[in-house]
């Protein structure tokens, strides 16, 4: 193609070819529209366009880490195609897609769609690094065993991964009786919102193993800056404490993959789709700055 036209590509931050094909790149971003799981508000499965639409606007210059983020090479993957036969089988098809990408050493970000793709993801993630923790950013515990019939939706989420491996969970403030009683039994730490103690960034990261896994609810942040998710729940996180806590991550671990779901991005303004894009932007920079 001729270089002296100014095409646009349609890949997350608009990168040219030379920043964004499979070869050169260090991380995948795969987008999955899904939201067949949805109890309250559909509309998640239009998340990852909205959120690659939005990343467009970005600066490929990071100002707080001083690095230009597109320099680590980022592909866009072409859509996960949701699994209409169930739950399951839509958790079994987004962590063969995870595989496909890991097995060629790439870092994954998986974009959803609704918060139970991080099931997927996350398996794929511990069977390529069994000692991994992964941090689940969520108003919720989504620590119920089964919820409407089906053991792989977006309420049992942390329930799977906490079967198969680590998890610390940040950012509850509404859960049932059962999950309660599920993390009392377990010891499973889980910082609600807002955190008793003041050191609890410490707290977290002295409790991970070297390799992270990072999933975000984005129903995690206040509505106040994210009402466009399907279960907002008032007295959240906001931004610099979601960032400065993912920053401390990065700095003292290796973030080895992570998904961002949830956003439904008809329930709130035009803001709500680029502050989902920043944060994946964010995540990106942290995680990989030290391969540029
Ligand atoms: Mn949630």
């Amino acid at each position: 193609m001729p270089k002296d036209i100014p095409w646009i590509n349609k890949n997350f931050l608009a990168l040219p070819d030379t920043d964004s094909n499979l070869d050169v790149a260090s991380a995948v971003v795969l987008p999955v529209p899904y939201d067949s799981t949805e109890s309250s508000i559909v509309g998640a499965r239009n998340g990852p366009s909205a959120i690659i639409q939005s990343s467009s606007e970005l600066e490929d210059y990071d100002l707080e880490l001083d690095v230009d983020i597109s320099n680590i090479g980022i592909y866009t993957s072409p859509y996960l195609e949701p699994h209409m036969g169930s739950p399951e089988l839509m958790t079994q098809r987004v962590q063969l897609a995870v595989e496909y990408y890991l097995g060629m050493g790439k870092l994954v970000g998986v974009l959803g769609g609704e918060h139970s793709v991080s099931i997927g993801s996350a398996l794929a993630h511990q069977k390529y690094y069994p000692d991994a923790t992964v941090v689940y950013l969520d108003a919720h515990a989504d620590l119920r065993n089964e919820y409407m019939g089906t053991k792989w939706g977006h309420a049992s989420g942390a329930r799977r991964i906490h079967e198969q491996g680590n998890i610390v969970i940040v950012g509850v403030r509404s859960l049932c009786y059962e999950e309660k009683l599920y993390i009392d039994s377990n010891d499973l730490t889980c910082v609600f919102w807002p955190p008793e103690d003041p050191k609890y960034v410490d707290s977290i990261v002295d409790s991970l193993s070297e390799h992270v896994y990072l999933s975000v609810d984005l129903d995690v942040f206040d509505p106040s800056i994210m009402s466009a998710v399907g279960n907002p729940e008032p007295g959240g996180m906001h931004w610099h404490d979601v960032t400065n806590l993912i920053k401390h991550i990065a700095d003292k671990r290796e973030i080895v993959g992570f998904d961002v779901s949830e956003l439904s991005p008809d329930q709130g303004p035009p803001s709500c789709s680029y502050t989902a894009s920043k944060l994946v932007y964010k995540i990106l920079a942290y995680a990989c700055r030290n391969k540029i």
